[in-house]
Parts: C-alpha cells; structure tokens; sequence
C-alpha cells in the first residue's frame, strides 16, 4: 500500500495550500483570505484531500470537519534574497499530535544549502514512516545557479531528487506544457507528482486549462493556494478542480459548473 493512499480519491487529489503568510507575507491576502479559519473553512466542503499549512495555524484553527491535515515542518520568509534555506520548525511527533495524517517539507534544490535541507529531510522521512505517516516533499530549483525553475530538466530533477530522498509524494512547478511535464512525472519512480497552483492566472478558463493538461501528463493532483482563496468564487473554483483531477471531467464539462 502507497502512504498517500489514504490521501486519494479514484488515484487522485486535490491539497488546499495555505502557508502563504509564512512564505511571501500576507501580501497573498485580502480581507478575507487573511483569515485563516475562513480559507480552512473551504476544505469542509470535500473538495480537498489535504490541508497544508504551518503548526501555527493548525494549532490556533484545525479542527477535524476539515480535510486531513498535513503540517509542513520547515519554512522560510521572501526577506532573505540570496541562496534559499528554510529549517525545520516542528516535529514529527508535535505534527501528529496536532493531527496530522502527514508531514510537508520544502527542499531549494541548486541552493548552496541544499544538502542541509536534504539532510533535515532524510531524518524527517525516517520518523514520519515509523509514526505510520507520509512525508511529502516540495521542490523547487532555487539559487544562484538556477536560471529558469520551470524548465523540463529543472522540473525532473526536482522530482528525481524527491523520489530518491524517499519522499511519499512530491509537489513541484508546471513546466508550461503536457508533454515536458510528462518527463517529470516519468523521473518520478511512481510516487505522486502534485502540480503547484502558482500566483493567480490572468483567468480561471487558462487556470483549469493548465490542471488539465498536467492531468492528462499523470500528475496524481494539485497542491493549490492562490488560485483557490483567491478567486471570486473559491467553491466554484473547488468544485471544477474536482471535476478535472478526481472525476476526470473534461475541460469543457469543468467549466460549465456554475
Ligand atoms: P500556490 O498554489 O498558491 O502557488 O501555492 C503553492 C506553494 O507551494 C505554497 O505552498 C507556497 O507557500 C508557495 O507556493 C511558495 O511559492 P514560491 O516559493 O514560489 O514563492
């Protein structure tokens, strides 16, 4: 049995990220989204597989009527502008206490400190596996060294590296198109390739498009934020993300939920 199994709907799913705060500033947010018990709010719906964020927020909002919850166990600020680091700021064992059904970390591969994060990694995995639970990388080529993060290469290596830390499952960029993102999901080994959201698409139809496309390449899900709580209409939003990547709706069907 895959770890992530219990995390799947029909093979697929669908991870609500909010640790946005941490990672860009609440510049992310409005009004609204700034709130962390209303973004939660949305993964009551069943739309959501996972909610991902920092022990903070699980500590101060999760309650168990929300999707299970995966706590991302390192993080960083955007402040710091040269090679990226972000440490680990909770543990294992204080995430399954909170709840937890798995454990996030982020890795900057091309990051002069990329063997710390890997490093920091390799312990994590290792606990999370005795304590019966996934441990699910994020991985983005970050640094001095990385000219374009979302290239066909780039994108692989990221999931090769992932794979072969022992990670249950691995969230990266999309590479632009179907059939470079196809490669990536192929250096994957068979663990889950998840495809970040990124910032707001200019429009929802060219949002779903891309979900689409990196469906049809084997992703095994999303991992979104932005383009979910920032939507004029999140449930909507949900729910035709859940048409794609859990029933496997076409494009066309996905937006004609209103
Ligand atoms: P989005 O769907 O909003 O892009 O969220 C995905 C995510 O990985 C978040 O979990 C994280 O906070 C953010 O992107 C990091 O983005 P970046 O490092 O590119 O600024």
């Amino acid at each position: 049995m895959n770890r992530m199994d219990s995390f799947m709907r029909k093979g697929h799913s669908l991870i609500l990220a909010y640790d946005h705060g941490m990672e860009h500033g609440p510049t992310d947010f409005n009004e609204k989204s700034v709130n962390p018990a209303y973004v939660m709010s949305m993964a009551k719906s069943g739309a959501f597989d996972a909610f991902a964020c920092q022990k903070g927020i699980a500590e101060r909002y999760y309650s168990s009527d929300i999707a299970p919850l995966l706590i991302k166990l390192n993080g960083k600020t955007s402040i710091y502008k040269k090679d990226p680091i972000a440490r680990q700021n909770c543990s294992v064992k204080r995430a399954v206490e909170l709840g937890a059904k798995a454990v996030g970390y982020t890795i900057y591969i091309g990051s002069a400190h990329e063997g710390e994060m890997m490093g920091e990694f390799g312990r994590i995995q290792e606990e999370a596996h005795r304590l019966g639970i996934p441990a699910v990388l994020w991985v983005y080529p970050r640094g001095e060294y990385v000219k374009d993060d979302t290239t066909k290469e780039m994108v692989a290596y990221a999931v090769r590296v992932a794979m072969e830390l022992g990670a249950d499952a691995v969230k990266v960029k999309y590479t632009g198109d179907p059939e470079s993102f196809e490669w990536a999901v192929k250096s994957a080994g068979g663990i889950p390739v998840y495809m970040a959201g990124g910032p707001k698409a200019e429009t929802e139809d060219a949002f779903m498009t891309q979900v689409s496309e990196c469906m049809k390449a084997g992703c095994a899900g999303i991992a979104v934020g932005r383009n979910v709580w920032q939507s004029d209409n999140p449930a909507r939003t949900a729910n035709r993300l859940k048409a794609i990547v859990i029933e496997g709706k076409t494009l066309e069907e996905a937006l004609a939920i209103r």
